[in-house]
């Protein structure tokens, strides 16, 4: 039985992307697809993978269907995914209507009625899927009939085969141009235990109420096979918050050590936590940590308990440093443009973006994303501005919500991108797709062109 799966995430990227721009929606792997693939193989099957971003067109992806001539394909979708997905399953199924379609991941878990009607689509698998597809794999190979949607199956994730990285032909780009390659991604846990208005219940729906979390020395044992392999130099750690499980991370650290490892890493963590323990952090510089992506969202207390983000305004301030007596560099995510945010809570988040000063800026725009309280909330509120799937992206794209002056909100960004006076982090933010799209949306305007020129007089020293 011929498997093909497909990565269809280019609604931000675009075809022939590929290692273009920006490099997490351009170069990097889908971790979900990587395990299903690798849990079936174990099982006996051998999917392969379209990568769009390899590919000029649609055109294209018709022709490689056409040769494939796959049995049974896979997609897996985010919410913003949406449109290039049901794109890709009208195409195979006009290629051959018997081939089946199964689609998993984040979006067919959440909304699955978004797709249950849809002729198109033979099966929805919803939350975790590396066992029901594998199921569903023998089921349609022995000619089995089975319901539409299907739940997934919580696997042990220290009984999963590592990730098929094999299944993609590229490399992943480091997160910053100045990490050293070959740089790889890895995910130790699912599901967050935090409660935050933009995203939960969504994760709590895809993964289960308890976090679960692969064993540091499950890690430590891929990162090997992987320095064999791949001889990696740099790391980025997903998860949405590996610093919650402090004695997790002391073995980790413990055992990176212990294996030699030397290669710098990142990764996530909240101002809360690297305020309660400085010492583990402290610990993680030694082991290798080069940079925290922190979500910091806003400078304003009455915002942070809106998104239920269960930090402070100080934490923000007291993490930043920690993070600089550790020679930590600095991440920050941040939002504007929150239902019911003033301009005067606006200039709250410039004024911390300012004193913190990150090593790199990531603003956006409060997008209201599919499972999330904050979704249900701007849908009672009557105030989604958002038309279709491509726009659920929190970059600032556009307008999202009724009632925001999104003219002020792109100032406000460009500000906060100003007053952080790092030379390195706007070279990176001149290279990123943000600025271009800033850039192009402020070009001919006079205040625009000062922006732009004063950008540059910043990172090149232009007079
Ligand atoms: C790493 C990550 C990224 C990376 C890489 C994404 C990728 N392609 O994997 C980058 C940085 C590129 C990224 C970008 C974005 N992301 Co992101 N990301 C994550 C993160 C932190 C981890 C994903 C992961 O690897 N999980 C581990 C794997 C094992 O889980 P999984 O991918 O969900 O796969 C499992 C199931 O979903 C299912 N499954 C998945 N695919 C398939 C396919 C089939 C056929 C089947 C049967 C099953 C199946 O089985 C898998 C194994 O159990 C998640 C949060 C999280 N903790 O999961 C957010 C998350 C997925 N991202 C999210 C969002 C919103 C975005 C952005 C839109 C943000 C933005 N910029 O605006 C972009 C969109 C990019 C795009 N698609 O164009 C949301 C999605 C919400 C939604 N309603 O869709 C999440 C859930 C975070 C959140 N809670 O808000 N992201």
């Amino acid at each position: 039985m011929k498997i093909l799966l497909i990565h269809a995430s280019i609604s931000g990227c675009g075809f022939e992307s590929f290692s273009k721009g920006d490099p997490t929606e351009s170069s990097w792997i889908n971790h979900g697809l990587c395990s299903i693939s690798a849990y079936a193989k174990k099982n006996g099957f051998i999917p392969e993978l379209i990568d769009l971003r390899l590919l000029r067109n649609w055109a294209d992806f018709k022709l490689a269907i056409q040769l494939k001539k796959p049995d049974v394909v896979g997609l897996s979708m985010m919410s913003v995914d949406y449109n290039p997905v049901m794109k890709c399953a009208k195409i195979i199924k006009q290629c051959n209507k018997n081939t089946k379609i199964i689609v998993g991941g984040p979006h067919p878990t959440i909304v699955p009625e978004d797709m249950r009607g849809n002729q198109d689509i033979d099966y929805i698998i919803t939350g975790e899927g590396e066992i029901s597809f594998t199921k569903l794999l023998q089921g349609i190979k022995e000619g089995l009939q089975t319901e539409k949607i299907i739940p997934g199956i919580k696997p042990v994730l220290d009984e999963l085969p590592f990730i098929d990285r094999e299944l993609y032909s590229g490399h992943e780009m480091p997160i910053l141009p100045e990490l050293p390659q070959p740089f790889m991604t890895l995910i130790a846990g699912r599901g967050c235990m935090y409660n935050c208005s933009f995203c939960q219940p969504a994760e709590r729906k895809l993964f289960g109420d308890q976090v679960r979390r692969r064993s540091a020395d499950n890690i430590i044992e891929e990162l090997k096979e992987l320095r064999v392999k791949y001889g990696f130099k740099s790391l980025m750690i997903h998860d949405d918050c590996i610093t919650e499980d402090v004695n997790w991370v002391e073995r980790f650290c413990f055992l990176y050590a212990k294996e030699g490892f030397k290669a710098p890493f990142v990764c996530q963590s909240r101002a809360d936590l690297i305020c309660r323990n400085e010492n583990l952090i402290e610990k993680m510089k030694e082991a290798g940590l080069y940079m925290f992506i922190i979500g910091f969202e806003s400078g304003n207390q009455r915002i942070l308990n809106f998104l239920r983000k269960g930090t402070t305004v100080e934490q923000n301030y007291k993490a930043a440093q920690i993070c600089r007596k550790y020679g930590i560099k600095i991440w920050a995510n941040y939002m504007m443009g929150m239902p019911t945010e003033t301009k005067q809570e606006v200039q709250d988040t410039l004024k911390m973006i300012k004193e913190i000063s990150p090593d790199h800026c990531s603003p956006a725009f409060f997008t209201p994303h599919p499972g999330s309280d904050l979704y249900e909330y701007c849908q009672k509120h009557d105030l989604s501005l958002i038309k279709s799937h491509d726009e659920y992206r929190r970059n600032p794209h556009g307008a999202k919500i009724k009632g925001v002056d999104y003219k002020f909100l792109n100032d406000a960004l460009i500000h906060s991108l100003q007053i952080s006076k790092k030379d390195h982090l706007l070279k990176s933010l001149l290279r990123n797709k943000t600025v271009i799209f800033l850039k192009n949306r402020i070009k001919g305007t006079k205040a625009g062109k000062e922006i732009i020129k004063g950008l540059k007089k910043m990172v090149y020293h232009e007079k």
